[in-house]
């Protein structure tokens, strides 16, 4: 996968700031993608995942969550280069992975209601960032058949969106192999399945360092399979510590649990061994 150069990482978290969204084009290798979508075919068919059961899931929507449990071709996404560095400019570098799942709109979905992903989290808006979303495009993503809808700048807004409010959108049309990237607190939601094929896409979302993680993947993805994951992604799924001391395990970083050294010290120690230099 490609490098991003610095100024494609200003550019893109400059639109995030700005206009709460970003599109990097072209962001997938052809190689990557074809692994993905035999991937997803190949989970949904072993586990015979159908349309799910709600309104804002979307019953003509086939939705897989916890990727990771499921195939270890999910695990090259959430530590892309062209999209970690990103986010790890807008949320800090001891960002977390919040959720991982495919959500591919099927002919007659209707549009979803539009939210802001962390509206759950009882935070006055607008607020500083606490998670960011990316969509990678498996199928080429259109208005017809259902690309994701948003509203610009509403990241800055003071309130979140009425539930099945009408609103003013703009649509996220982007080839097979682009990537949305988006502040939580955008107004978005999935656009209406006008066509007779399926819309698929893998939703990676991030979390900063000090906010709950949507899926509980200590306990969702089996431990064998975490143990097996590259560092980053065993950080990035909650073993790690955030500013040195939350998510601790009797003063000590998890990740120890998975036969790693960790890396810093603790902030207590860190803490004492700065007293000590003064000295
Ligand atoms: O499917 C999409 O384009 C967006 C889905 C979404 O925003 C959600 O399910 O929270």
């Amino acid at each position: 996968m490609r490098e991003l150069s610095a100024s494609e990482i200003d550019q893109h978290s400059g639109n995030l700031d700005k206009n709460g969204f970003t599109i990097v084009k072209n962001a997938i290798p052809p190689v990557l993608l074809s692994e993905l979508r035999e991937a997803l075919a190949e989970v949904q068919s072993t586990h015979d995942i159908g349309y799910s059961e709600t309104s804002f899931e979307g019953t003509r929507t086939v939705r897989i969550y916890n990727l990771l449990a499921y195939h270890r071709a999910f695990e090259k996404i959430p530590v892309s280069p062209v999209v970690l560095p990103i986010v790890a400019r807008i949320l800090d570098s001891e960002l977390q992975l919040s959720s991982l799942s495919a959500i591919c709109p099927g002919p007659g979905q209707e549009a979803q209601p539009l939210h802001g992903d962390n509206q759950m989290i009882p935070l006055p808006r607008p607020h500083i960032p606490i998670a960011v979303n990316s969509m990678w495009a498996l199928t080429d993503f259109t208005e017809e058949n259902g690309a994701t809808r948003f509203v610009p700048g509403s990241h800055l807004f003071d309130h979140n969106p009425d539930y099945d409010g009408q609103y003013e959108t703009e649509c996220a049309e982007m080839s097979a192999g682009s990537i949305l990237i988006w502040n939580s607190a955008l107004w978005h939601g999935g656009g209406e399945n006008q066509t007779d094929k399926r819309r698929d896409g893998i939703a990676c979302y991030y979390c900063a360092g000090w906010v709950r993680q949507q899926e509980n993947q200590q306990l969702g993805i089996p431990f064998d399979r975490i143990k097996q994951f590259p560092r980053r992604l065993q950080e990035l799924c909650g073993f790690s510590v955030y500013r040195g001391v939350y998510g601790h395990i009797d003063n000590r970083d998890p990740i120890q649990m998975l036969g790693r050294e960790q890396k810093g010290k603790m902030v207590w120690q860190a803490s004492d061994s700065a007293k000590e230099r003064k000295k």
